[in-house]
């Protein structure tokens, strides 16, 4: 193997186009809005930009649903400006890496219209089309080929009335997967790819790229006890061809690059340690590295991601180590706490009131003393929070809005339901990057797409410029000792230790609910779709005394997330 690659010791920034800035006053972030701001970002020292989609799209997931791959959003600007930022980064020594979405296209994706023009349709292969079945499954609305649910809420199979027959969406209704068992549909994506190369990009951010392979004998999921829809997730996750797939894709367009100078990183939700060995072993050619989702999933519930539960800090502590060890003689790891579609880390994590800034000292300086890439998202850099979403009007997000309207249908109380969302919904990260305390937080001068955070006149990048050092918090304060009960999750390990019998039940509660003790979880323990850490909970004393700031941050750890027990004393 040739000399480290330059992803080895760099730090990659990612940018969220819609929130970044707006340069041309319509209240949405756009590439110009980027060009205007290279300063920062050099001045931070990152050395690579992954850049969200830019790509044309009817937006329903905010870019993430393309209907034309090689083309620039007309919202976000040209072909040109495109250019121009390649060309800049490249000149301040920056690189550039795309998002790539081709687990699935748009509906409005000219691949799509063809397909379901009708059965005959030449490209009608090119997605997953399949007959009604007989009977009606619970909690739908009809015949669908598969009992799956969706990521964002309800199944997972679209009718399209004219033939009657599904189609197969993972994600949103307008984001049809593409069946990559055709290898028509292989051989178009991969030119695609090579298209943003020849124009001179540094690699790639694969979205959900562990998905593209499924079981094309679709097999119904496990059911959860609560007996909505079921768990699809072990039939389209990692399937058989997965690492064929990559493999081929290696070949087809890296192979014959410089490829040590080009960098992939492939999302992978719910990707376990031996997975990722594979994925990132640099001799099997596949990926460079893989986001994982384990400490990302821990304060998933068993009734789902918006099941939050309290976050457990020796639980993320042990989960760090299983993977700086899994890949410590093969693979990389990338890093990272935050991204779009996750809350702000220095409120899930840490301490996002008096001690936001020694929080988010701490949270970065774990990330970044860990062997692997780190990623920082816009915003990070700043400590930002949580939005402040009051009611569901301020929602944006099509996750949190499925959930909210579904969740709120079947009888939930919607102010729980807004809770949940306030914790863990993804618009708590999309909130317009505060540049200054002027109107709109200097990120334009058109009201911003989504509200700004109410914070921006303290919390933003200018007033940070001018701090030459960031304030500690004072490290006196009360001491004494507080005994509390509380609700936490343990790792599988340690509930039988615990011993598990005190574990309660896993019953999934939420319309999301994917609990899959039915999975390869020990009985009455569950994991989340996402984080392949098998977890139960259990009702454990802890004692503690609060005599440093730093103590107190981690029993704040402890109890603030957790509203779900009873604390006493
Ligand atoms: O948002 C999530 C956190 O719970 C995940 O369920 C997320 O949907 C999953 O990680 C896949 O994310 C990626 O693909 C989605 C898109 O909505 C996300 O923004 C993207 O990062 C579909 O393209
Ligand atoms: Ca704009």
């Amino acid at each position: 193997p040739p000399i480290d690659p330059w992803w080895h010791s760099a730090v990659i920034y990612q940018i969220y186009p819609r929130s970044f800035a707006d340069a041309n006053g319509d209240g949405i972030g756009d590439l110009r809005g980027i060009l205007q701001h290279l300063d920062h970002l050099e001045d931070l020292g990152v050395d690579a930009i992954w850049l969200s989609p830019i790509y044309p799209s009817p937006g329903d997931d905010n870019g993430y649903d393309i209907s034309d791959y090689e083309a620039i959003d007309p919202v976000l600007g040209t072909l040109e400006d495109f250019d121009d930022l390649v060309a800049a980064l490249h000149a301040r020594g920056m690189r550039l890496v795309m998002d790539l979405v081709v687990n699935h296209t748009s509906d409005e994706h000219p691949w799509f219209v063809e397909s379901a023009s009708g059965p005959d349709s030449p490209k009608r292969d090119w997605y997953w089309w399949r007959p009604a079945r007989p009977g009606t499954l619970a909690g739908t609305s009809g015949a669908e080929p598969t009992n799956w649910e969706s990521f964002f809420s309800g199944p997972v199979w679209q009718l399209d009335p004219a033939s009657g027959e599904y189609y197969l969406h993972l994600f949103s209704a307008k984001q049809p997967d593409l069946n990559w068992e055709n290898p028509d549909v292989r051989q178009a994506v991969y030119r695609m790819m090579r298209w943003w190369l020849d124009r001179g990009i540094d690699g790639f951010r694969m979205d959900v790229i562990n998905l593209i392979s499924k079981d094309p004998s679709l097999p119904d999921g496990a059911v959860p006890p609560d007996g909505t829809l079921g768990d699809g997730f072990p039939h389209y996750a990692a399937g058989p061809r997965i690492h064929e797939f990559l493999q081929e894709m290696h070949r087809e367009v890296f192979a014959g690059r410089d490829a040590a100078d080009l960098l992939t990183v492939g999302e992978m939700p719910g990707a376990t340690v031996e997975q990722a060995r594979l994925f990132t072993d640099p001799e099997r050619r596949e990926l460079d590295m893989v986001f994982q989702f384990d400490h990302v999933g821990l304060d998933h519930g068993p009734g789902g991601k918006f099941d939050v539960q309290p976050l457990d800090l020796v639980e993320l502590k042990a989960s760090f180590d299983r993977w700086q060890r899994g890949l410590a003689d093969v693979g990389w790891n990338s890093l990272y706490w935050n991204n779009h579609d996750q809350p702000r880390a220095v409120s899930r994590f840490g301490d996002d009131g008096a001690f936001r800034v020694a929080s988010a000292t701490a949270l970065a300086a774990v990330l970044h003393l860990q062997r692997g890439t780190p990623y920082v998202y816009q915003g990070e850099e700043l400590g930002m929070t949580n939005a402040r979403l009051r009611t569901s009007d301020d929602l944006r997000d099509i996750e949190s809005l499925r959930h909210y309207e579904l969740a709120v249908a079947s009888g939930q109380d919607s102010e729980r339901v807004m809770d949940s969302i306030r914790r863990i919904g993804r618009d708590n990260a999309r909130t317009p990057m505060p540049w200054s305390d002027e109107e709109n937080g200097g990120f334009g001068s058109h009201h911003p797409w989504i509200d700004i955070h109410p914070d921006f006149a303290e919390v933003n990048a200018r007033q940070q410029r001018q701090d030459p050092r960031p304030s500690s918090p004072s490290t006196g304060g009360s001491s004494g000792s507080d005994t509390r009960n509380a609700w936490s999750q343990r790792a599988d390990s340690s509930c039988s230790r615990l011993g598990i019998r005190r574990c309660s039940p896993t019953v999934a509660t939420s319309t999301t609910g994917v609990l899959s003790s039915s999975r390869t979880c020990p009985a009455r323990s569950w994991r989340s779709r996402e984080s392949p850490t098998c977890r139960c909970q259990c009702r454990r004393r802890l004692s503690c005394s609060a005599t440093s700031a730093a103590r107190r941050t981690r029993v704040s750890m402890h109890y603030r997330r957790g509203r779900r027990g009873s604390f006493s004393g």
